[in-house]
Order: C-alpha cells, then structure tokens, then sequence
C-alpha cells in the first residue's frame, strides 16, 4: 500500500525532526507567571517580526481571534466581517458565547476582499438607540475559502482609511499570513502595518504542532492576556510548543514558496481533467478549491474514491472539494494526486 498522499487541510502538517529537537531541549518555566524564557522569546521574536508592541502565545488560531475580539470589543457591540470569514463561520459563535458581541457579515468577494461600499453601508448610526455600536473590521488573509486568495498591500491601506472614517480598529486573522507574506515578496509586518492586531499559526503551514499569536499594542495584549485566563488559555510550561514556533520562524517560512508552486502545478493538472473547474479566481497560495459538479460525482463520493486511491481531500460544498499542499508533500505527490484524481473522474475500477 503507497502512502497516503494528505491534501485535506495544512494543519495535518507533522513537525520536522529539528523541530522536534529544539521543542525536547526547550528552556522551561512557568508561563502563568509570565517565567517561562521560551514563551517569552517567541513573543518579542514574533512581535517585532510584525511590527507590533507586544505579542501573546495562544493555543490555536481560534484562540487568537476570540481574544482580539473580546478585547475590542464590548458587550451588545457588533463587528463587521466578511460572510466567508473563518470568525464568522468556524469559530462556535464564541465572540457571541463569551463577550456578547454581535457578528455583522458583508458579502466576501471572490478575491477574499470586502468592499468600500460594503463595509460603509454595514455601519450603524450611534445616534440611533436602536443599533448595536460598530466595533471592530476583521479581514482574513489568506483569506481560505476564497482559495487562499492574498489581501494586497494597497487594499489594506484602504480598509484601513475606511475603518479611521468609521473610527474603529482593525483585526486580521492571519492564520496563513506568512504565505500572503511570501506570495507578495514583503516582510509581515508591512502586510500588517495597516492593522491593529493580528492572529497567526504556528499548527499550518509552518509545521509546528500547536500554537498561534496574537500581535497587537502593548495594551491591547495586556487585556488579551486577561481574557487568555478567562478561557483557561493560561498554560505553564508552553516553551516546550513554543520552541516549535522559534524553528518555525527561523527555518518554515521561506518554504512555504514550494507549497505555494506545488498548488499551481495541483490546479493546472485538475483543470485540464473533463468536468473538473477552478473555484477560484487564481491559485496565489497553498489552497485549491475545485468545482466537481461537471464530473457527475456529488464531492462526497469525489472524495471517498480519491481516498481509496490513497489521497486525502477535503469536501467544501455543495460541488466543492479542497486541496491544501504543505510540509511533507512533495512535487512527486502532486504528480501521483492528479493520475489518480484523472482515474476517479473517468471512473476507472479502484
Ligand atoms: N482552518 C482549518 C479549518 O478550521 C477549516 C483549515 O483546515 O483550513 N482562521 C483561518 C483562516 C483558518 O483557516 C483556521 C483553521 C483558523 C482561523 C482556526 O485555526 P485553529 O484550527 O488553530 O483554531
């Protein structure tokens, strides 16, 4: 039997044997009492890498994104986010759950941005008793259901003159930020220079088992801290997870360019097999999203065929079905996906 080829998502990335090491030989204390060094290295490490004041070590990228949300905002506030936003949809509600904060979604474009005219119209009037208060814009970049479409530059700076007339802060939730960092050629904190805070994942691309961060002003992660507590977020000896996040700065970033080439070679393969359609206006990072509607197989089926062939993918939909390339798969694995993706859609006996 050949390995399993696993394009369902890039958080099923395993750490290198570096990584491994650096996490076993770790420096410990205990992080509650803000004691422990290896904790306490990768926060300055990752907030001066963006740009930012300060820097807290959370457990997942969901853990990042509620924090910042808690912090901005207030009870019955409501924030303005895009309709295929990962807050929005994949989070368990949890700004509602634990804050009392109302979700507002715009419509997401297929390029992952939300519109001017969107993000204006969906403020409310604070003269006008009966609304929630607008609070907080968040943004995703890469934004994933748009098939890691990158947020550029020029776009940000918008957003972020819209969200100064508006007079509210900006969240981005970067779980893929190093591939839109790598993607557009820039340092990350010029990605995230037109934001207030960021979340970011060390458990995707980069290959470390557990981890994110959360990047803001002092202040901000000051209360972020708080609320880490409150949702028992707070853990002793974390240098041990975030030594993987060190190794991943300093040795998965630059890589991520061969995930991001390897999806392109995925996409151009898939949509040369018959009924087989880009979901996607273009493939910029490590996610390809594929209509499958016109091979006559519901994704469903696509996907548990593709799976008796040995290759893992991900439903997405009503006729979607995703692949994530990452750390561990090879040039060799794309070329053994698309023969066997090419077997199912001309159904040949598995
Ligand atoms: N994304 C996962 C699934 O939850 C869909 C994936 O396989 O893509 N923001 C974005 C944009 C994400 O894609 C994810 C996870 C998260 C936040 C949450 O990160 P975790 O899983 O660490 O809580």
């Amino acid at each position: 039997m050949p390995t399993i080829i696993d394009l369902r998502s890039d958080t099923v990335t395993l750490p290198p044997p570096e990584m491994r090491r650096a996490m076993y030989e770790a420096e410990l204390g205990d992080d509650v009492y803000g004691e422990d060094p290896t904790v306490n290295r990768l926060q300055q490490r990752a907030a001066e890498l963006l740009g930012k004041e300060a820097g807290l070590f959370v457990s997942t990228g969901t853990m990042g994104n509620l924090m910042a949300v808690l912090t901005h905002c207030r009870r019955g506030d409501e924030v303005i986010l895009g309709d295929r936003s990962h807050i929005f949809n994949a989070e368990g509600g949890g700004s509602a759950v634990l804050g009392g904060v109302a979700m507002h979604p715009v419509p997401t474009e297929p390029d992952g941005t939300l519109s001017r005219a969107q993000l204006r119209a969906a403020v409310r009037d604070p003269s006008d008793a009966h609304y929630p208060r607008t609070a907080l814009i968040c943004l995703e970049n890469t934004q994933n259901p748009c098939g890691g479409a990158v947020l550029d530059l020029p776009y940000m700076s918008q957003v972020r003159a819209t969200a100064d007339e508006i007079g509210v802060p900006i969240h981005l939730d970067g779980a893929r930020l190093f591939n839109a960092a790598v993607y557009l050629g820039l340092p990350a904190s010029d990605v995230v220079r037109a934001v207030d805070s960021v979340s970011f994942c060390f458990s995707k691309g980069l290959a470390a088992p557990v981890g994110s961060m959360l990047c803001g002003s002092r202040a901000f992660i000051e209360q972020a801290h708080c609320w880490r507590k409150v949702v028992g977020g707070g853990t002793r000896q974390a240098g041990v997870l975030a030594a993987a996040g060190l190794y991943a700065l300093d040795h998965m970033v630059d890589r991520l360019a061969d995930d991001h080439e390897n999806a392109r070679v995925l996409a151009d393969g898939l949509v040369e097999l018959p009924g087989v359609r880009l979901a996607q206006p273009r493939v910029q990072t490590n996610i390809v999203i594929v209509d499958v509607a016109g091979t006559g197989l519901a994704p469903t089926a696509f996907v548990e065929r593709l799976m008796k062939e040995g290759v893992l993918s991900g439903e997405y939909g009503d006729t979607l079905v995703r692949f994530v390339t990452h750390y561990g798969i090879e040039r060799a694995d794309i070329d053994r996906a698309l023969v066997s993706v090419r077997r199912i859609v001309q159904r040949v006996p598995v």
